[in-house]
């Protein structure tokens, strides 16, 4: 008889490993490395996030104050509230063509075709190969978190960045990408090589950068969503068609510049159990440095005649949130007018995350979509600091809501936690309140319920 090889010791070995993993809900998505240039997609009834891996250049390793990007990593998610990370998929070192020392592994996509995974990826190959700069390079897997097996060789053909493979219902692929201008092409049907010449779409807004063309299918129609410069810095856009290789007519602004000045923007969009997201990004963990960037995740509306309505970014993004997890309530969904602030709690270590500051009675923020349905719950722990003590309520869906429990927050300039039993058993799902009862100042790193 075969002995069972996974000892409890193994079993805890993967539980920790797994956890370990696990990446944070709200925006932004990721907070244990920077992401950029997210691809979302919908496999096997869960989302898959492929976006780029930002690091720090560093003398020696890529060009400082650039981007610099070295590998790629995988992400799911069931629910888009529990995030895992799959580990490296593919990295510079280990594809033939690319030239090594360039640390331009840029925004990649991923394809599912005749039972296999494609991963296209676009970074600047050694010399001699598929002529000069950016080309597009093919990794191909058996499962959407790899392993990937990279091409040989990259795409023949193509020069540029931001591949985007797009597949119609009559089962032709079309590769879109960037250089200035977006680009279109047909693809074979082993998705590596050409099938026609690219040709530019020209009817795009004629002025400013377009880069990151993303293509999908909806009713019918065919949108070409980009980014593009149209005064400082990016903003997504989007163009229709009747056919995937255009013309595409400019049709509206999916989201503004970024509020915070981050440069670049890039992005995808999923439809998920019947509601439609957004995946962009923007420079939450690197306030000074837009090139170490982190994607985020919002709802995203069509309006009955197929145009797309302006997606507001906000720091809760999408997903319920299970009463019984650390619940940051920096990610809010509103604040009071007054005597509320969030920052980070430690500026020299910003994953670590946020704080929200409380500085006068009554201030509150509010945290949507939270889940009740979890059984037996008797107290709430609130994760705070307050220099000369303070009182804290928890309470659903407006300031003056069910008052849930008055966590009494010790005196003391260190975090500590503070158990309040609750008055009720909420269930269901319900926004949470905060609110601060008293003048004198108190941090809140998170709340949870047992
Ligand atoms: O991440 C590097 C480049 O920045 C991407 O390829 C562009 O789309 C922009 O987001």
């Amino acid at each position: 008889m075969k002995k069972n090889i996974l000892g409890p010791l193994h079993f805890l070995f993967i539980v920790v490993a797994l956890f370990a993993n696990n990446a944070k809900a709200q925006n932004p998505l990721i907070t244990t490395q920077y992401t950029a240039d997210p691809t979302a997609k919908v496999f096997d009834g869960k989302v898959y996030l492929y976006p780029s891996h930002d690091i720090l250049a560093t003398p020696g390793h890529g060009r400082l104050a650039w981007f610099c990007m070295e590998d790629y990593h995988v992400f799911s998610s069931p629910n888009l509230t529990d995030w895992t990370d799959h580990g490296m998929i593919v990295s510079q070192t280990k594809v033939p063509w690319v030239d090594s020392t360039s640390y331009s592994m840029w925004a990649p996509d991923c394809v599912f075709r005749n039972g296999k995974y494609y991963f296209y990826f676009p970074s600047t190959a050694a010399s001699g190969v598929n002529g000069k700069g950016f080309t597009v390079g093919v990794a191909i897997a058996d499962k959407p978190y790899g392993p990937f097996k990279v091409e040989p060789q990259p795409i023949k053909g193509i020069h540029g960045i931001d591949p985007c493979v797009f597949i119609d219902k009559d089962g032709q692929a079309y590769i879109y990408y960037a250089q200035g201008n977006i680009y279109a092409a047909k693809l074979k049907d082993n998705m590596t090589e050409l099938a026609s010449d690219p040709k530019i779409l020209g009817d795009l807004p004629a002025k400013g950068l377009k880069e990151g063309p993303f293509v999908f299918e909806r009713n019918g129609i065919y949108y070409l969503t980009y980014p593009h410069v149209d005064k400082v810095t990016e903003r997504l856009e989007y163009a229709i068609s009747n056919n995937p290789m255009g013309p595409f007519k400019f049709t509206g602004v999916i989201m503004d510049e970024s509020a915070s000045g981050c440069w670049t923007n890039h992005h995808s969009l999923i439809e998920f159990k019947n509601q439609w997201y957004l995946f962009y990004h923007d420079r939450d963990l690197s306030p000074k440095f837009d090139k170490a960037r982190s994607v985020r995740s919002d709802s995203l509306f069509f309006n009955a005649d197929g145009t797309i309505q302006k997606v507001i970014p906000t720091v809760r993004g999408v997903g319920l949130t299970r009463a019984n997890k650390q619940i940051q309530i920096d990610r809010y969904s509103a604040i009071s007018k007054e005597g509320t602030t969030v920052d980070f709690i430690d500026t020299a270590h910003r994953m670590k995350g946020w704080k929200t500051t409380f500085n006068q009675k009554g201030a509150w923020i509010r945290y949507n979509a939270v889940d009740f349905s979890v059984k037996k719950l008797k107290d709430v722990d609130v994760m705070a600091a307050a220099a000369q003590g303070a009182n804290v309520e928890v309470r659903l869906d407006k300031p003056t809501g069910m008052l849930l429990a008055t966590a009494k927050v010790g005196k003391g300039a260190n975090w500590h936690t503070t158990k309040a039993a609750l008055l009720k058993t909420p269930v269901g799902k319900h926004d949470l309140f905060i609110i601060s009862k008293d003048a004198a100042p108190v941090d809140i790193d998170w709340v949870k319920f047992n």
